[in-house]
């Protein structure tokens, strides 16, 4: 037996656990998703995915069959089923079954599935010597025609970033907006450090508002470090003094060189190190997720 599957109301066997070639999330990326952690037992920030969840569907006007509280008990129950305290859990809703037409009014009701699977973690070197990073040719989504705040199944435009990235052989793309400001990595969001003040840019310049990314300014504000939000070139990542991503898979890593320049010292620097610690011991400890 595989994989137990949340699908529509139903645990099934991975085997069963299929979608509609008509489903709109296959035919045009219709849909919205979370990548989400179970730390110790314990779905970590299960509430801030849940509501990111809620304010895409809203923004893509998508009618979500299941209630936000019992959404909540879809992961919990998923990862029960699967016996897992630790995982990764990825939560799915698409616009369902409909025609061949783009038309959402012709599909009646949305599809959710939910997987929880054991989690692939990054390799420990990556944490100890840090990332190369690149900026990548492709610019991030416009808000105004498809606005990164909202986490579609319309993935695209960060998979031509992996792929340019992939190319360059560095581990992660960064995207700039379309006025040439850092907006985020593929799938991760960034922070530098210039002079001991945490800098990470604003949501308007067209990001996903990472669960992580939030948390990680609350313990480096915990911690007496200064964070700001603000616009950020290029110019400012070669001259910062540190820098790192955050994800829920990836947590916190650093990163030491971009376009071919030496971050800082070329190691990870000192504020970088205390956050990835300060947020190992939150994810351990934190007892503010929902209970599995
Ligand atoms: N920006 C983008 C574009 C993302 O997709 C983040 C930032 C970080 O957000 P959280 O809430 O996780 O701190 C994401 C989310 C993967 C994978 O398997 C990662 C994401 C999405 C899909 C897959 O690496 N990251």
């Amino acid at each position: 037996m595989g994989l137990m599957i949340y699908l529509d109301g139903k645990f099934v066997d991975e085997e069963e656990a299929k979608v509609s070639v008509f489903d709109h999330g296959v035919l045009y990326g219709d849909g919205i998703f979370e990548g989400i952690r179970a730390y110790h037992g314990q779905v970590f920030k299960l509430k801030e995915h849940i509501e990111r969840l809620y304010q895409g569907a809203q923004t893509i006007l998508l009618d979500i069959n299941e209630t936000p509280d019992e959404m909540v008990r879809v992961v919990t129950e998923t990862c029960r089923r699967n016996n897992l305290s630790d995982a990764y859990i990825r939560l799915v809703v698409t616009r369902g079954k409909g025609d061949l037409g783009l038309d959402p009014r012709k599909c009646p009701k949305s599809t959710t599935f939910c997987i929880a699977s054991s989690i692939t973690l990054y390799p420990e070197e990556l944490y100890t010597n840090g990332l190369a990073l690149a900026t990548v040719a492709t610019r991030r989504n416009i808000a105004e025609a498809c606005n990164p705040r909202v986490k579609s199944l319309n993935y695209l435009n960060n998979i031509y970033a992996k792929i340019e990235a992939n190319l360059a052989d560095v581990g992660e793309g960064i995207l700039l907006n379309n006025e040439g400001y850092v907006a985020e990595a593929t799938g991760d969001n960034i922070f530098i450090v210039r002079k001991g003040v945490l800098i990470t840019p604003p949501i308007y310049v067209g990001l996903l508002e990472g669960v992580t990314r939030n948390c990680v300014m609350e313990l480096a504000r915990k911690r007496g470090i200064e964070v700001k939000e603000t616009l950020f070139t290029r110019m400012d990542m070669y001259t910062a003094d540190e820098c790192f991503l955050t994800g829920t898979a990836a947590e916190v890593i650093p990163a030491v060189k971009y376009d071919g320049r030496v971050i800082g010292t070329g190691k990870p620097g000192e504020i970088t190190k205390t956050l990835i610690q300060d947020y190992r011991d939150y994810v351990k400890n934190a007892g503010d997720g929902a209970e599995i």
